[in-house]
């Protein structure tokens, strides 16, 4: 029997600084019952996708900084998704800033959510790969202050046993680093989903700008291929509070194959059926990492919670 997850890349269009959380997850909401109505098992929803990318200007105010972010999930505001995944019947994931207290004070991450289809939150990720600067660059056309606003991720890069297959995640940035595929892997991963905010103009190296949609694409190809998973990326596009962001969200096979893309930088919805089992044959030949990595040969090991895995 194949085991197939059928899925939908939600992707958004742009979100202005004054269109409210409980806007933008209406939008949602109408996206997921359109995966739904496609027959998806779950939906892959962009990163910080309940506003506009903030990161993007600078902020004095502490308040006002913590006004972007989750501190309870679900939220007064997230909580009609939540109940709408539920009586569909849907898994989703979705990136959104989070506020935590632990180590007794506040902390601040980029972070995405597992939700399977009982509306149980399954799976947490802290984004590790955070882009950007931490001083203000008053005269750049616009910043990306992640480094600013948010702390290194401290979770990891788990997978979790969930809606039939083995799930991973990461955020934005982290698509461009093999570790970030790579420590999924060797977990026997099977599809790792992410969302993105990827400006089209690269203010510290804009002889880049006309390769942007070629790099979304190329990372993610290369890391679905290299370590035989499907790949989910799912961006926040178009001309968002005077930033234009690229769209080009897409599920690509463990092949490296694109086998369904979004054409335009609007809320649209792109879906695939997914065989899980279709990495199997890379897994047990060309990628089979137990007969072939040579890890003792590249002077590295990874580790993650203290465990040896590679
Ligand atoms: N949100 C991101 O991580 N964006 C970066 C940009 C700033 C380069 C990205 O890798 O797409």
């Amino acid at each position: 029997m194949p085991r197939i997850l059928t899925v939908g890349a939600a992707q958004l269009g742009p979100i202005q600084r004054e269109e409210s959380r409980s806007s933008a997850v209406a939008r949602m909401i109408e996206l997921m019952r359109q995966a739904k109505a496609n027959g998806c098992d779950l939906v892959v929803y962009p990163e910080a996708a309940l506003t506009a990318f903030f990161p993007h200007w600078w902020i004095d105010d502490e308040a006002e900084i913590d006004s972007y972010f989750e501190s309870a999930m679900p939220s007064n505001e997230t909580a009609p998704l939540f109940a709408e995944a539920e009586r569909l019947g849907i898994g989703f994931h979705l990136g959104y800033p989070e506020l935590a207290f632990e180590d007794g004070r506040k902390r601040r991450f980029n972070t995405a959510i597992m939700v399977d289809k009982s509306g149980r939150i399954v799976g947490k990720y802290r984004k590790i790969h955070l882009p950007g600067h931490p001083e203000h660059r008053p005269d750049a056309v616009f910043q990306n202050l992640e480094k600013r606003y948010f702390e290194t991720g401290n979770l990891g890069w788990p997978v979790w046993e969930t809606m039939g297959g083995r799930l991973g995640m990461m955020i934005c940035n982290d698509r461009r680093w093999p570790e970030s595929y790579r420590v999924m892997g060797l977990q026997g991963v099977e599809m790792i989903v992410l969302g993105y905010n990827t400006p089209k103009h690269n203010p510290p190296a804009p002889d880049h700008d006309r390769l942007g949609n070629f790099h979304n694409q190329l990372v993610m190809q290369a890391g679905a291929y290299q370590n035989a998973t499907w790949v989910v990326g799912v961006a926040k596009a178009g001309l968002e509070a005077g930033v234009d962001q690229i769209g080009g969200s897409c599920i690509i096979a463990p092949t490296g194959e694109v086998v369904a893309q979004a054409v335009t930088e609007d809320d649209e919805l792109v879906v695939a059926r997914c065989d899980l089992d279709l990495g199997n044959s890379y897994k047990n030949s060309t990628f089979n990492f137990a007969k072939h990595r040579e890890p003792q040969t590249y002077g590295m090991i990874v580790e993650r919670k203290g465990a040896v895995i590679a």
